[in-house]
């Protein structure tokens, strides 16, 4: 039985969520919080910053939520649609995997981190600098959906899409002039695992620093 350790509000935890969702691969799920120390022991163990997710299967351990999904799809299944076996589609594939952990993940993270250090007075010069680089990245996502309309199937470009697209909307909502990157982000929220991790996640909306809006 394979296990994952993660929280239910992380974003990368969704990422392999997903992926397991999707598929119907049988887990176990071990919370990383204070009422478990054992599980954020063991994840403290697995990879150089001690961050989550992380997939144990028998013996092996695998961390990084890309490759927790790259390794589903080898060995459980997924059968050439959560990445596929043509090595130049893989490559596009986490190609834009990359997009969205490096340019939309990432990006927002400061303002997390902001409201993390001075809730009430955070840096704004550097929030400002974050909404600059998301605005610049949802411009590229524009264009490039204009070759990829929305699909039922869960790719690894969805596992990645859903969870950073949910979170930076709350940081820097994505404006009208973005129209098939706002229909994309609902109709990724509507796929059912991506809603059983939201709905799975609403507990904890309180906790996130910059404010969780009233809405998804
Ligand atoms: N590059 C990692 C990032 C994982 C990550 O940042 N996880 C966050 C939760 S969403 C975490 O472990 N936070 C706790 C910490 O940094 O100590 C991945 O893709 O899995």
């Amino acid at each position: 039985m394979l296990a994952l350790y993660g929280h239910p509000f992380s974003s990368y935890t969704w990422k392999a969520l997903i992926a397991l969702y999707a598929n119907d691969i049988a887990f176990e799920f071990r919370m990383v919080d204070a009422d478990h120390p054992e599980n954020g022991e063991f994840v403290q163990s697995a990879g150089p910053l001690g961050k989550f997710p992380v997939l144990l299967d028998g013996e092996k351990v695998i961390f990084e939520a890309t490759s927790i999904v790259e390794y589903l799809a080898q060995h459980h299944g997924g059968g050439g649609v959560l990445l596929p076996d043509d090595p130049g589609a893989a490559l596009g594939m986490r190609m834009l995997d990359r997009v969205f952990d490096n340019y939309v993940m990432n990006s927002m993270q400061p303002v997390v981190e902001e409201y993390i250090r001075d809730p009430a007075n955070p840096d704004m010069a550097r929030i400002q600098e974050v909404r600059e680089r998301l605005t610049r990245t949802y411009r590229w996502l524009e264009a490039w959906l204009e070759h990829y309309p929305p699909m039922d199937r869960v790719t690894l470009i969805e596992c990645a899409a859903a969870p950073s697209l949910f979170y930076a909307d709350w940081v820097h909502p994505i404006g009208k002039e973005f129209p098939r990157l706002k229909r994309w982000r609902a109709h990724l929220l509507a796929l059912p695992p991506v809603k059983r991790c939201i709905d799975d996640a609403r507990p904890y909306r309180g906790n996130f620093p910059p404010g969780a809006p009233d809405r998804d």
